[in-house]
This record gives structure tokens, sequence and C-alpha cells, in this order.
């Protein structure tokens, strides 16, 4: 009897604030997707929840963007998510939103829990207010020059140009991205959560599942457990939330934080997926039995939300309980990044291929398969419109559709659409194909999240079938052998259906059409015998003699003619070309010089020659070196964003340019007491100003 297992699949909650894009897709959705459909063949117990997130400042900002309510952005875009991956065939067991009134429940109990349980600490802080708004400002809502690389449009959670995380109280000129106006400092008071109360558990939960998971998952959360997890707000100031559930005057106003809600969404939605099967407390055995098997589908840039703050707060929940303790996450197979045409997806630049579009236009199957051979597993990849069309054309149109067309065909001419014999095991392992091997490397692909490996194995099997047939010439041996042609198709047929069940993860639709063609009523998945694996099929030859096809066959893939994807290439290349003039444009400006000053004003400008004599990296910011200069007889500490560009070790001993009279600042809670010179080279490389000459140390420039 194989082992029966039972596995809750998550999939991160996109936005519900625009159109889900080709790069979603190759990251979380076609991957877990690809992991639900091979498990569920194999008989095992498995769903799939997920849904919007439908909460936070994203969803805020893009209906002010708009002009309409926050509810109008949700329930558009929800709808329109849903319908792509519908269209998409990513099989959902539930897709739910967070506004829901579950979800809502679900958050609140959360909170209180707790909160009852006195975990979480009321910490009161300055945050910008927005005057003419009336309204506090999240990071998001203000704008304002790097303190770092100057980009004069930083927003207050980071700086796009030079990606340092920033806090909003760091921007030089902050702005408020409601009105315009100079925000100003206000008191406020927050509920915390002590992520570094949780430290040891966390790293022992990390430490136990270190060996599984991908290295760049395993790095991502090591690198903040090494910085001491900080107390993190979890609540805010924002109209469009979940209600702080007290009815104390502090919690007026504030609602939950979007990541504190929206991982929770995860449990209220199998509520409501139980509730939907008439078995409302079904949902417990796949949280709280610790028999089931919890996986998370995320992309990179939300690690940490699944590797320690999710689990951080299930900890605080389970603390002190004796039953409904919920499980931990297993697994969390992050991607990395899928590029479009050599290029990032950006929705803000809309430089994006959304995937309701994409299949206005071609085939699902073909998508997935393409993006499944493309995922991004261990490093980034690329999307490109020649690609598609290759693959399509050369492996999924003239290799697998045409192995199968030529089979049923053949069949349907000149055996009057049955199988013509029985095929024995011996022929079956003379295909030189190693079945059981096959096997245990699907096995090992899927279990381990290598859905490449996956994809092309399927494609290796469609080779060789393709091969055995065009080898055999059937349609030639016929004339003298009536026999031996008869066996060839039997083989054929059988390798037709062989090709059903190992790509049906991949391609289902398709798949589901082969079985038709091959005769079969109903879907592949609906064959499925609980705890006995459909993959078994393949290690003999299931199609027996006098089994009957469908009278029709039909084709599987059309061929991509280059017109068709010609207008899809003249739309990047136009996006290239605007690109490329925003970089132009930006390279002119740069050549506008700024207002003229005296001279006077020049000479209040003091720089000064200054040797590095000690340099170190800086806790919680990546790009900061931190530097000690002697300046003639002083020393002074400057913070400079060079961490990318060169080393601590790199950078002693260098003789540099200090704006040796600038004001203090303090960034990162340290004091940067003056600012070096560096200019910007190649691909945004700073190269710093190194002076050079005799007994120059301290000395003016002039
Ligand atoms: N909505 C961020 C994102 O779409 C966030 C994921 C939530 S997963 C619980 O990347
Ligand atoms: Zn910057």
């Amino acid at each position: 009897m194989p082992q029966f297992t039972r596995t809750l699949v998550t999939t991160a909650l996109p936005y519900a604030n625009g159109p889900v894009h080709l790069g979603h897709l190759a990251g979380v959705y076609l991957p877990a997707d690809m992991y639900v459909r091979y498990k569920r063949l194999k008989g095992e117990d498995v769903i799939h929840i997920g849904g919007s997130d439908e909460h936070g400042v994203p969803i805020t900002i893009t209906a002010e963007k708009e002009g309409v309510s926050p509810r109008d952005v949700v329930d558009r875009y929800h709808r329109m998510n849903l319908d792509s991956f519908s269209k998409c065939g990513i099989s959902f067991d539930y897709y739910g939103r967070t506004t829901s009134e579950v979800h809502h429940k679900t958050a609140q109990e959360f909170f209180l829990e707790i909160w009852q349980k006195g975990i979480f600490q009321q910490k009161t802080e300055k945050l910008f207010f927005d005057r003419k708004a009336n309204r506090f400002l999240s990071d998001r809502y203000v704008t304002g020059s790097c303190p770092i690389c100057n980009n004069p449009e930083a927003n207050g959670d980071q700086c796009e140009q030079c990606g340092t995380h920033l806090s909003p109280l760091e921007l030089i000129n902050p702005k408020s991205k409601l009105s315009d106006a100079t925000p100003e400092l206000r008191e406020t008071m927050h509920w915390y959560f002590p992520l570094g109360r949780f430290q040891e558990q966390l790293e022992g939960y990390v430490k136990s599942h270190e060996e599984e998971w991908r290295s760049n998952v395993v790095n991502y959360t090591r690198t903040w457990l090494k910085q001491g997890l900080q107390d993190r707000a979890i609540t805010r100031d924002l109209n469009w939330g979940i209600r702080v559930p007290l009815d104390s005057a502090d919690a007026a106003g504030k609602v939950l934080y979007v990541w504190f809600d929206a991982v929770l969404g995860y449990i209220s939605f199998t509520k409501e997926w139980a509730e939907q099967q008439g078995e409302s407390e079904r949902w417990k055995t796949y949280w709280q039995d610790p028999g089931s098997r919890l996986v998370h589908f995320i992309g990179k840039d939300n690690v940490v939300f699944h590797t320690l703050m999710f689990p951080a707060i299930l900890m605080a929940w389970n603390e002190g309980r004796q039953s409904g303790c919920y499980n931990l996450a297993d697994n969390v197979p992050a991607s990395e990044f899928m590029n479009f045409e050599g290029r990032k997806f950006s929705k803000s630049r809309n430089y994006a291929v959304y995937l309701g579009e994409f299949l206005e236009k071609f085939p699902a199957d073909a998508l997935r398969y393409s993006i499944a051979m493309n995922y991004p597993e261990n490093k980034d990849s690329d999307f490109s419109w020649q690609d598609f069309q290759n693959r399509t054309n050369g492996e999924l149109a003239d290799t697998l559709g045409n192995f199968i067309k030529r089979s049923v065909d053949f069949t349907n001419a000149r055996f009057d659409g049955q199988v013509p014999c029985d095929s024995t095991p011996e022929e079956w392992v003379a295909l030189g194909i190693d079945w059981p091997h096959i096997l245990d490397r699907l096995d090992e692909a899927y279990e381990e999240f290598h859905f490449r490996d996956a994809a092309s194995l399927g494609m290796e099997i469609a080779r060789a079938a393709n091969r055995f047939l065009t080898v055999s010439e059937p349609w030639k041996v016929i004339k003298i052998d009536g026999e031996a042609a008869a066996r060839t198709m039997a083989i054929s047929l059988n390798l037709c259906h062989a090709l059903a069940i190992v790509l049906f993860p991949v391609i289902p639709e398709t798949c589901n059409r082969i079985y038709a063609m091959l005769g079969f009523e109903g879907r592949i998945e609906d064959r499925v015998i609980p705890g006995t694996p459909l993959f078994s099929q393949l290690l003999y030859p299931v199609l027996k003699k006098g089994h009957r096809l469908r009278a029709t066959s039909e084709i599987l893939f059309t061929k991509i003619e280059n017109s068709a994807i010609a207008p899809e290439l003249e739309k990047i290349a136009a996006l290239l070309v605007d690109a490329e003039k925003r970089e132009a444009g930006a390279e002119q400006s740069r050549m506008e010089f700024k207002p003229v000053i005296s001279f006077d004003d020049f000479l209040k400008v003091d720089l000064r020659v200054a040797k590095v004599i000690a340099a170190e990296t800086v806790k919680k910011a990546a790009k900061l070196l931190k530097l000690q200069l002697q300046v003639g007889s002083v020393t002074k500490q400057v913070l400079a964003g060079i961490a990318k560009y060169y080393t601590p070790e790199e950078m002693i001993g260098k003789n540099v340019v200090i704006v040796a009279n600038l004001a203090e600042r303090t960034i990162r809670d340290e004091l940067s007491e003056g600012m070096i010179l560096a200019v910007e080279g190649e691909d945004g490389k700073l190269f710093v100003i190194e002076p050079s000459g005799n007994e120059i140390n301290g000395k003016q420039i002039q």
C-alpha cells in the first residue's frame, strides 16, 4: 500500500489592485498547480488554497489614483484574476478574498488571542501626518529625496533607484503623496509584534528545515535572523482594512497591518473551503493535524513573511495551548523572478504581459509548457516570444502533437479505430524507456520542486515515442507485414496514453484531449482512486486489444506563425524605445546644470582630502559602509552608500574627498559627519573619487 499523505498547498495572495502577469504565473501559480495536479494523480489528499489580498496601502493608492473606492478596485481585479487563473487551468480548490467576513473574524481572533496573552507591545511613535488630507501617512504615502543616492522620488519604504530600504523619516524634503503637502510629525500609538521574542524558536524551526529548503530561502531567512529580529508594528492608521477588535479609544481608526492579515487568509480560505464542502470542521485536519504537510508557494520577495513572520504569529497562537495548535510550513518553495525579453516585469512602467490578455490570443497549455520549461528555480529566467514560438511549434506541435495525431489517424484508417493487438511487457521494456526509473525521476522532480525537469521529462518521452513511430514506419511495413505494423501501433497508442498521464500536470487540457481521442470517457483526474498512483499505469501497456478509439482526431497545437507574434514584438520594441527615451531624457536632465552659484557660495563648501582608516558594513543597511576617516588631525565617521561596489577591506587605506562641513545626519541610528565624493559610471556603479599626491591628507581642495 503506498504511503498516504495529506498536503495543504497555498499560493501567495496577489494584491487585487492590478491584473496578474506572466511573472506571477511562472514563479508561483503554475509551479503550485503542477505540484498539486501531480499529487492528485498520485492519489494523495491535497488541496490548493489561494485568493486575493484585498487590503493594504497598495489597494488604497490604486483607488485614489483612479478616483474610485477601494471596494471597486478589489471587486474588479479579484474577478479579473480569478478568471485569468481559471482560463489558465490553475486548479484552486478555493480562491478566497481577504475582505470576506470569515477572514475578518479569523484575523481578529488571532489578534485577540495574542493580545490577551500579553504578547503585543503598545508603542507611541512619531509618524508623518498630512494636515490637508487629515490622515497619517504610511510609508508608501511619503516621497522625498533618498539620503543615499539623492534620487528625488524615493518612496517612504524604499528607494527604487538604489534599492535601499528606508523609513519615511530618513527622506530629505519629505512630501505627502496625497496632497503634496510637507507632512508634519505627530504622535500615534500602535501595536507591535515582538518578533525578537520568538528569535530562538524561529532559529530552531529554520534549522530543522535547512536541509530541504532551497538555499535562497534559507539565505534570506538567515540574514534576518543574524541581524536580530525587531519589533514590527502590526497596526496602521488607515480607513481600509480589518478593524483592531478592541473597544478602547486608542483602537479607533486603526486597522491590522496588511501582512498580519494576509498570511492568515490561508487559514480563513481553508475554513471557507471546508464550509463549501459541507464539512465545516475539515479545515482543521489540514492546519492542525501534525500529519498534514503545509507548503507555501511564493516569489522571492515574500520569503521572510512566510519563514519568520507567519510562523511567529502561529507560535504566538500555539503558546500555552493543549489543543488547536497550528502546523508551521514544511516547505516554502520561493521562486526567483522571470524576466520578459531580458528586462524585469514592471507594472508601473506597463512593461508586462498580462495573463488574461495573453490567453485571448494563445492557448493556455502552450503557455504553461513554455513557462514550465523556463521555471525560475535557482536564478532569474526569461520569457521571450521567440522561445514561446519555438517551443510551441517544435516541441508541442511537431513532436508531441504530431506523434499523437499520426498514431490515432493511422489506427483509425488501417485498424478500424481499435488497438490492433495486445502489447507485451517485454515490448514495453524493449522501447528503451526505463519506466521504473522514469517514475522515480518524475517523483523526485515534483517532490523536490524541480518543475523544469518534470516538464522536460515528459517531452523526452514524447521525443522517444515520435522517434519510435518514425523509425518503425508502419505505413510502409503494413504492405509487407501487417502483424508487425499492428504491434507498432499498439505500442504507439500505449505511448499516447502514457504521455497523457506524464504530461498531465503541465498541460492538463491537452492531456484530456488526448485521453478523449484514445476513446476514454471523462477526465484523467476523475479516474484517480485515492491512495493509488495513476502513474503506476506507466509500468505496463494499459490499452488492450480491441480498445476502441474515438473516430476523429484533432490537431493538438496549431503552429504559431511569425505574423501572430510580430505585433507582440513590435509592442516590445515600442516599450523599449520608450524606456530608452526615458533613460536618455534622464541623461539629458543630468546635463542640465544646477542653478549658478557665486564664488563665495562655492567657497562655503569645505572639500578635504581624507584617508579611510577603518571601514565596516552596517547592520540592516546592505547598501552602506561605515567609514572612519582621518582628516588631518581629526577623525570623522561617514556613512557612504557604496557597499555594493567596495568591500570594507578595499576602502581601507584609500584617499578620498570629503565634504567636511556638511551638517551631521543620522542614518540607521549611525552618525554621518560628512559625505565622500563619488561618480556614477557604467551600469550605475559608483566610483569613489581618489585624489593623489604627496602629503595631501587633510588639505583643502581648491
Ligand atoms: N499580496 C504581496 C505580493 O503580492 C502580497 C502577498 C501576500 S501572501 C500572503 O507580492
Ligand atoms: Zn536611493
